[in-house]
């Protein structure tokens, strides 16, 4: 009989020394005489893996035997970032890893620095998908995630002359942390035609017939939890060639090329992830790549299930399913299509099975961001299921036509399809029916879904489908891991590091905001951070920054909505400010590092306009011999999450601008407070919920709200408006060619000058720089602004996604933990 092996992992530093020399020598074939930074990364993560894998093995067996419900969290984007360092944290082993690395050489520092981001999302609603697995893994729930395994994340940015240029990301060349699964495949299906056939019961049966087939392979991640041995999963797919597909006719009649060419066609599928953040495009091989996922995953899913020989009805107690947005809206009308097709369920049965199992997160409100197809596309790739949602629709419509009669119009405009030219598929009608909850991610925004965009769906179903989940960020990864000084100082005063699995033990915090040493070892770790961030600006900008200045930060997807305009001609404004001044008023003024990171979408010209601004008033303002130290302005490159954990803990103040009502949630808000920064923000999205939490002294709130939006908007489109003058003033340094050729920002100017201003920028002007004023006078005292940030970071507690996840499983998913025996 086969023995049981008995690996446990390395527990001392001799033995994850042992493990790391065995691993560069024999799985690497490297020899330890030119063993480089690299090498040890790769040894030391193929260490680690392995003690995750054994763990990652029995939490699989356990959950399978308990039986119980398990979540599903499909989401298009996964924005994991680097693994070993989170791998080293959770098993509790990091401190082991260093002395073993040490002896061999090395900095555990420079070796955790070589491992490439898993950058497999755009923005925060991939950061967030990959903080909630963190979550549900330290809390012990059963949950796997379901993704795509693209073979480029999101590109890389390079700054080039002042202009984002776009670089390829390939991350697969080494990643040691996942398993390829090649037992494991799926065939998808797409194209074809649907035809009618008769059973042995003279039932008649729509069959999707012809069309190619598409492979799907497993590869699996582990996610392992904190201080739990649970070690989740994270299945991603990727597409190849069908091995029944591959044309051996062609192969054999010589068209060797032919062949290879549908293989690389294939591969397409998960070639590349779309860079677009908040705006929907339509493009064919995206809606491939959406129901390639789609479909795989449910069919691994239904898979397991039928494993456990439960009936049918019992499906929705054995899973639920989460749709992070819109973009798996798909997975209903395949999983409709298994059961009533494949499985031969009648429509009801099936629907009510469908719709117990699916839960939709609304991530935005703005129209441009709303996912449609256009009902030629879905009939000409997928026809199956374009017949289903019509039917769906039909069902749904008939519906709302008995407890509405003779309402025309709310039947238009509740319906999945839209009457239009050609007619397109609502996904967020399509998902709202098919789903038993909705939620948005902070109250404002959940208050505006439903009274705009699924205004009509609460009239229909009630408002108890519609919910409220704020959301939340981990604390492990970004707290304990980006500012592990700050943790341990945080964990003497409050006793433990209890505080990382229960994050409202910060409250202990406030007791300390008068005690004089604590204050200075605070301000110590801030001020350490920031000099960290300075010599991470000067290594890659060669700019010199001062870190005793007040760091100003905005790092963020470059969008009009989220307003980087706005805070680049507020710098403008201070820059003109200083050249004014005498040298004995400039003497008064607070230095400032302005600080601008994030990406644009390639083909978001207005976005990568405001890049080029920032980068041009860099160049003039860090060049002035007048301003020196009080002013810089600098532009990170290739913001990414591990370039977050050495921004967050470094801020002084961060920015959080959106024009109220755009802004969903926003989490890095989060990460800045939690890291004792002050913010500047609007009255939008979780700004809303922080202030309630740490008190609006605590934060730096300026412009109009929500509810005036509309009607501001309106005054600009019939001229009622007068220009600021301070941004008047602005803008004509601009059109000077203050900052290189006008003709360049010309677009940019006239969007808020000449066509309506749609974000409001110069409505919230003065109000902002004013805001700024207060900033600069607050800082001033450190004392006072030290407790600010001292009493912020203790009323955080709320904001961890571990509560997120708590009020998922309790409100939606209906699931239990499944803890590991002792
Ligand atoms: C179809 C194109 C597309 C692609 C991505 C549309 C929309 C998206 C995402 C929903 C954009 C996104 O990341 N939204 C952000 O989600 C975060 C997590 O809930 C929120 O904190 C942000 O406010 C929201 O902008």
């Amino acid at each position: 009989a086969w023995k049981k092996h008995s690996a446990q992992g390395f527990k001392t530093k001799e033995e994850f020394q042992d493990e790391t020399v065995r691993h560069i020598e024999t799985s690497l074939a490297r020899s330890l005489f030119n063993c480089d930074e690299l090498a040890a990364y790769s040894g030391a993560s193929l260490a680690f893996r392995d003690r995750l894998i054994i763990e990652w093995n029995k939490t699989q067996q356990r959950q399978t035997f308990a039986g119980q419900k398990r979540v599903y969290y499909f989401s298009l984007e996964f924005l994991m970032g680097r693994a070993l360092d989170n791998a080293m944290l959770n098993v509790g082993l990091k401190d082991v890893a260093r002395d073993g690395l040490s002896e061999l050489g090395f900095r555990i520092e420079d070796v955790i620095s070589q491992e490439h981001d898993a950058a497999l999302g755009n923005g925060g609603l991939g950061r967030l998908a990959a903080c909630f697995l963190d979550s549900m893994a330290t809390m012990n729930y059963p949950a796997w995630g379901y993704a795509l395994r693209y073979k480029y994340g999101i590109f890389k940015q390079e700054i080039v002359d002042g202009y984002q240029v776009e670089i390829p990301d390939y991350w697969l060349d080494f990643n040691p942390w996942e398993f390829p699964r090649h037992d494991i495949t799926v065939d998808i299906q797409f194209y074809g035609s649907v035809n009618k056939h008769q059973n042995e019961d003279g039932k008649t049966l729509s069959v999707w017939e012809g069309g190619e087939i598409v492979q799907a392979v497993a590869y699996d991640a582990p996610i392992p939890g904190y201080e739990t041995s649970t070690t989740n999963n994270l299945r991603l797919w990727s597409s190849k060639a069908s091995s029944g597909e591959f044309d051996f006719q062609k192969f054999n009649a010589g068209e060797y090329e032919g062949s290879v060419a549908d293989q690389q066609r294939a591969e397409t599928i998960s070639a590349v992830l779309y860079p677009n953040d908040n705006l929907d495009r339509g493009k064919e091989l995206r809606l491939k790549q959406q129901y390639f996922w789609c479909a795989a995953s449910l069919f691994d899913i239904v898979r397991r299930f039928k494993k456990t020989k439960k009936p049918w009805s019992a499906f929705p107690d054995q899973v639920a399913i989460q749709l992070n947005d819109t973009h798996p809206t798909l997975a209903i009308v395949e999983l409709q299509r298994i059961l009533i097709d494949l499985e031969g369920l009648e429509w009801d049965d099936a629907w009510h099975i469908v719709v117990n199992t699916f839960g939709y997160t609304n991530h935005t409100v703005m129209p441009e961001a709303l996912e449609k197809w256009s009902v030629p596309l879905l009939q000409h790739l997928l026809p199956r299921h374009l017949l289903i949602i019509y039917d769906i629709n039909m069902k749904f419509l008939q519906m709302v036509e008995k407890q509405f009669p003779k309402d025309r119009d709310l039947l238009g405009r509740v319906s999945i399809i839209e009457e239009s030219q050609p007619k397109m598929v609502r996904m967020a009608f399509l998902a709202t029916i098919g789903s038993h909850k909705v939620n948005g991610v902070a109250e404002l925004h959940s208050d505006l879904v439903k009274t705009t965009i699924l205004k009509d769906f609460v009239k229909i179903y009630g408002p108890d489908k519609f919910t409220n989940v704020t959301n939340g960020i981990t604390p492990r990864r970004w707290l304990h891991q980006a500012n592990p000084r700050l943790s341990e100082l945080i964990a003497s005063k409050v006793g433990s590091y209890e505080f990382l699995k229960d994050l409202t033990l910060l409250n202990k915090l406030e007791h300390y905001v008068d005690d004089k040493d604590f204050k200075k070892e605070w301000q110590d770790i801030k001020y350490a951070n920031k000099v960290r961030l300075a010599q991470h600006i000067m290594n890659t900008t060669g700019v010199k920054v001062n870190p005793k200045a007040l760091f100003d930060i905005q790092v963020k997807r470059i969008h009009e909505y989220k307003r980087q305009q706005l805070n680049i001609l507020g710098v403008i404004h201070r820059y003109l400010t200083i050249k004014a001044m005498s040298a004995e008023e400039r003497k008064k003024l607070a230095p400032r590092v302005s600080i601008f990171g994030g990406k644009a979408a390639p083909g978001y010209w207005m976005a990568k306009t405001i890049i080029h601004l920032v980068c041009s008033v860099g160049e003039v303002v860090n060049n002035d011999k007048d301003v020196g130290d009080l002013l810089k302005v600098i532009y990170i490159e290739d913001y990414n999450v591990s370039k977050a954990e050495i921004i967050t803990p470094a801020s002084d103040i961060s920015e959080h601008i959106s024009t109220a009502g755009t802004e969903a949630s926003g989490t890095s808000n989060m990460k800045f407070v939690l890291n004792g920064g002050l913010i500047i923000g609007t009255c939008d999205g979780a700004n809303i919920e922080i202030t309630r939490e740490i008190g609006e002294n605590n934060i730096f709130l300026f412009g109009n709200l929500a509810e005036d939006v509309e009607d501001l908007r309106h005054a600009h489109t019939y001229g009622k408006f007068q220009l600021d003058e301070d941004l008047k003033k602005v803008f004509d340094a601009i059109k000077g060619g203050l900052f290189g050729d006008a003709g360049h920002f010309s677009a940019l100017c006239n969007s808020i000058v000449d066509h309506g201003d749609y974000y409001l920028v110069s409505d919230d002007f003065n109000s902002y720089v004013k805001t700024h004023a207060l900033v600069d006078e607050a800082y001033k005292d450190q004392d006072e602004w030290v407790s600010k940030c001292i009493t912020s970071v203790s009323r955080m507690g709320f904001f961890s996604s571990d509560r997120c996840i708590q009020e998922y499983a309790d409100m939606i998913w209906n699931v239990e933990p499944l803890p590991p025996k002792p």
